[in-house]
């Protein structure tokens, strides 16, 4: 890829309940995210931290929604809102936006920056859970278990004029290696269009293969796609730096392998995330080494 990576860190922790996860930014880029892409032939420059207010000084119960149904609505659509705005921003200066989080609630904002009116985006969503609650349906009441239903248009998301994109149409979203879906999201999942495929799906067709499907379905029609990774899409005894770990994950390389297919799709791909790396929960930071390591193979890093 000729492209420059502008590197866009989200420090939010306001839409999961495990706290550290907002030193995943400062985390990914001591675990050498520079390196690993400049080992992948590609140029980057640090775009530096979108600004995100403290727990402490913010009120969960703000932005109009029944206590505890989605907590810190309100800081999490104004972050939200600047990420759109810094995505937007670096693909209009003919850049690649590479966005580290923070927890998955920032999805969000990467989506709505990514996606252009007059163009069609597919989403890849490498993820444990389905993140296809609503403040309906949640079990937690956070966010970042909500967050691609935001942007689907989902849930009292729509009602507050928040997050729907249409340029994403639920036919073109893929989620890959699902273990961990709650009632409440898995009968939306069935009534939705969209595609996903469980850790049964990799178990018994392959990663390689289900990886290859996942990457026709989101550029079917597509102008381009939004790759986001929860990197508790691996299993905990790989990524242990994590808020919400759920045994049974990818495996090292099949992670890689993924990623080396995500790499043949460089032409279509318009953006992409790392998130929910928490440095207090890692074991000496490998899980952010391993972030870094899978942006260098989804940028075509090859061994010969
Ligand atoms: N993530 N389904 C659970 C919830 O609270 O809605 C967990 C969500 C985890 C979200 O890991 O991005
Ligand atoms: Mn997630
Ligand atoms: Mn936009
Ligand atoms: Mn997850």
């Amino acid at each position: 890829m000729d492209t420059q990576v502008r590197v866009l860190g989200v420090p939010m922790d306001l839409g999961a309940d495990r706290r550290g996860v907002d030193m995943g930014p400062s985390a990914i880029r001591y675990g050498g995210l520079a390196d690993q892409l400049a080992s992948a032939g590609i140029d980057c420059i640090d775009g530096g931290d979108i600004a995100v207010p403290r727990p402490e000084e913010s009120d969960p119960d703000a932005g109009g929604l029944p206590s505890g149904r989605a907590k810190f609505f309100r800081e999490t659509k104004e972050v939200c809102e600047d990420v759109a705005t810094a995505v937007d921003a670096t693909l209009m200066d003919g850049q690649f936006p590479l966005v580290l989080g923070g927890d998955h609630s920032i999805g969000i904002g990467t989506i709505v920056g990514a996606a252009r009116d007059d163009e069609e985006l597919g989403v890849i969503w490498f993820d444990a859970h389905g993140d296809f609650n609503t403040p309906e349906t949640t079990p937690s009441g956070n966010i970042h278990g909500m967050s691609l239903a935001a942007v689907l248009g989902d849930g009292a998301f729509a009602d507050h004029d928040w997050a729907h994109t249409p340029a994403v149409r639920e036919e073109n979203v893929v989620l890959v290696g699902l273990r961990d879906v709650d009632d409440g999201e898995r009968r939306r999942l069935y009534e939705s269009d969209v595609t996903a495929f469980t850790m049964s799906d990799i178990d018994t067709r392959g990663a390689p293969e289900v990886v290859a499907e996942a990457l026709e379905i989101a550029t079917d029609g597509t102008d381009g796609i939004h790759v986001s990774l929860d990197l508790d899409w691996l299993d905990p005894t790989e990524a242990p730096g994590v808020g919400t770990p759920v045994r049974g994950g990818v495996s090292y390389r099949e992670a890689h392998i993924a990623m080396e297919y995500v790499a043949e799709y460089h032409d279509q791909l318009r953006s992409m995330e790392m998130v929910e790396v928490n440095p207090i929960l890692d074991e000496h930071n490998r899980t952010a080494e391993l972030a870094c390591e899978l942006v260098a193979s989804a940028f075509g890093k090859r061994v010969l």
